[in-house]
């Protein structure tokens, strides 16, 4: 019910009113697999999930070069299939691709490592490359590079991650990295990386990224999290930078919200990634 929760709160309405054209491309429709088995007793709804993947990286893989899509979740095992699929887009336009994760969590998991079973933990693994899918999840056909993965905003890593993480190389900014620096000059680092290389980025938004108490609408609440002002920060930057060639808006449960503020809180915050700011000024430095 995500979408349609976006959807309600005025997403497409937003975008047209900053004068973009949007064409809502309506449900994936994932065709179920075989049942499997895996080791790893813990696992949810594999199968499932595995279909999804196939699906959604075709799909992303399938949109025209000239258009920014914008994934709406579900939760955030939808990313297995996105950036999947964008990372294979950006190999045939011979562009190093970058993910910037927002998120409390890293979602850096493999099927073996994972010991909740639930499949939004692994999305990030999947996507970069990690081995240990082999066999259950659609074969890869093109990966992001872990190096080229920015995670912000974390704040809850479980101990095989962390280990993983480190091996990878993923460039991890948790929250008291947020705290310690401030958000711009972390964002601004790895934004500048991306244009040096002339990169396209894929946006990868979690509702939990956020604080719980601006945005209560998701299932993995963790306290601390992004305020209003750095989300908006963040967005606004990415706008400004011009880089962004894709998003994912995941994890909102619309049974949690209260009143629809989480939903009208990431329209907002899609719309300041797509252009909206408080004041028509020049990007400047300070
Ligand atoms: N998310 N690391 C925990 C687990 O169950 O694997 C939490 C995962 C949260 C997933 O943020 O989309
Ligand atoms: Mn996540
Ligand atoms: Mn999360
Ligand atoms: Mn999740």
């Amino acid at each position: 019910m995500g979408p349609s929760s976006l959807r309600t709160a005025g997403l497409v309405e937003a975008l047209v009113e900053l004068g973009h054209s949007v064409a809502d491309m309506g449900q994936v429709v994932p065709v179920p697999g075989p049942a499997l088995e895996h080791p790893n007793k813990a696992l949810k709804a594999l199968p499932a999930i595995a279909a999804w993947t196939a699906a959604l990286a075709e799909a992303a893989y399938q949109i025209s070069a000239d258009a920014m899509p914008i994934f709406l979740g579900g939760d955030h095992s939808m990313s297995a299939g996105t950036v999947s699929g964008i990372a294979r887009r950006a190999g045939e336009l011979g562009k190093p691709l970058f993910v910037l994760w927002l998120d409390a969590h890293p979602d850096f998991h493999t099927l073996d490592t994972t010991t909740s079973g639930n499949l939004h933990g692994v999305p990030l693994a999947y996507a970069s490359g990690l081995s240990g899918f082999q066999g259950y999840f659609p074969k890869l056909q093109a990966n992001v590079s872990p190096e080229r993965i920015c995670a912000l905003g974390i704040r809850s890593v479980d101990p095989a991650e962390r280990v993983a993480l480190a091996e990878a190389g993923v460039t991890v900014h948790d929250m008291r990295a947020i705290d310690e620096h401030g958000i711009a000059p972390l964002l601004r680092a790895f934004l500048e990386r991306v244009a040096a290389e002339g990169g396209m980025l894929h946006v990868s938004f979690d509702v939990d990224f956020l604080d719980p108490a601006i945005a209560p609408a998701v299932g993995t609440t963790v306290p601390g999290g992004a305020t209003f002002r750095e989300a908006h920060l963040v967005m606004e930057m990415l706008h400004d930078s011009g880089l962004v060639t894709s998003l994912d808006l995941v994890e909102l449960n619309p049974f949690l919200d209260e009143r629809g503020r989480t939903a009208t809180l990431m329209v907002d915050l899609t719309a300041s990634l797509m252009g909206r700011r408080i004041m028509d000024r020049p990007t400047r430095s300070y």
